[in-house]
C-alpha cells in the first residue's frame, strides 16, 4: 500500500515512486508477453507507440484490472476506478525515441482533470536508457501551452514545452526496477531522452480516473474520444457521467 507520505508528494510535488506493485509470476508473466508483443510487432510500427493495447490484448486488459495495482489507485482517487487509457511505450536499445517535455492533459478533455497515471516499469528503466524525468510542483501551473515539434517524426509525442521557462536542476529522474511504479498527475512537466544505450526500456501506463470525472466526447477533440471505450473496473457509477463498456475485451 502507499504511504501517507507518499501520498502526500503525489499530491505536493505532483508524483511519488512506490517499489515493488508488481512481483513474482505477475511481472515474469507481463514480461514475457510484453518479449512476445515487441517481437511480434505489425511491419513500420515504431514499439513506442502502442497506443491503448487492453483495447485489443485481453491479456493487457486484465493487467490493468490487477487488484494489486487497483488496491494503490483506490488510494489516490478513492474506490470508484475508470479506465481511461493505457500506453505500452517500449524504447528498443540504441534507438529508442525522445518524449518531449509535456502536460498530459493537453491530450485529454476530461471533466475535472483529475486522472492519475501508473506508470508500470516492464524493464528496469533509468537514466542511461531514458528513464521518464518529472519536474515537480509544475503540476500547480495549470494548463501551459504546447508547440508542435519541429523534429516530431523523432519523437514519441508531437507537441512539447518551451523549457526553457523552467529550471531543469529541478528534474527528478523516476528510476524504477521491474515492477516498480510511479504515478503522476496530469499537469505536472514530464519528458524522457532518446535511448543510446543497450538496455530496451519498457514502460506500461495506465490511466485511471474516478467515477466523477467526465470523459468529454464532443469536444475540440472529438475525433479522438467520441467513441472511445472506458471501462469501471472496480467500485460504482455513483455520478453517471459517463458511458461504459459493458464486456471487456476479447481476443
Ligand atoms: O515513458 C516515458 O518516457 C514518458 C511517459 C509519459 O509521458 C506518460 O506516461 O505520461
Amino acid at each position: 500500500m502507499l504511504t501517507t507520505n507518499q501520498i502526500r508528494q503525489y499530491h505536493n510535488d505532483g508524483y511519488t515512486i512506490h517499489r515493488r506493485a508488481l512481483t513474482g509470476t505477475d511481472l515474469a508473466g507481463l514480461r514475457e508477453h510484453v518479449d512476445y508483443l515487441l517481437a511480434n510487432l505489425p511491419a513500420g510500427q515504431r514499439p513506442e507507440h502502442q497506443d491503448m493495447p487492453h483495447l485489443r490484448d485481453p491479456y493487457l486488459f486484465r493487467m490493468c484490472s490487477h487488484p494489486a495495482l487497483l488496491d494503490l489507485v483506490q488510494q489516490i482517487i478513492g474506490p470508484d476506478i475508470v479506465l481511461f487509457s493505457s500506453h505500452l511505450i517500449a524504447k528498443a536499445k540504441g534507438d529508442g525515441l525522445e518524449v518531449p517535455w509535456h502536460q498530459d492533459a493537453e491530450y485529454w478533455e476530461l471533466e475535472p482533470m483529475d486522472v492519475v497515471t501508473l506508470w508500470l516499469a516492464v524493464d528496469e528503466s533509468v537514466v542511461e536508457n531514458g528513464c521518464m524525468r518529472v519536474i515537480p510542483g509544475t503540476q500547480t501551473l495549470g494548463p501551459i501551452t504546447h508547440f508542435t515539434d519541429e523534429h516530431k517524426e523523432d519523437k514519441v509525442l508531437d507537441r512539447g514545452l518551451d523549457i526553457t521557462r523552467f529550471d531543469l536542476n529541478a528534474a527528478v529522474n523516476i528510476e524504477l526496477q521491474p515492477g516498480d511504479c510511479s504515478f503522476h498527475t496530469p499537469y505536472i512537466v514530464h519528458g524522457s531522452t532518446p535511448n543510446r544505450s543497450q538496455k530496451r526500456r519498457c514502460g506500461y501506463t495506465l490511466r485511471f480516473m474516478p467515477a466523477s470525472t467526465k470523459l468529454v466526447r464532443d469536444g475540440a477533440m472529438s475525433r479522438f474520444w467520441k467513441d472511445h471505450p472506458v471501462f469501471l473496473v472496480r467500485g460504482e457509477d455513483t455520478a453517471g457521467v459517463n458511458r461504459y463498456e459493458v464486456e471487456a475485451p476479447s481476443a
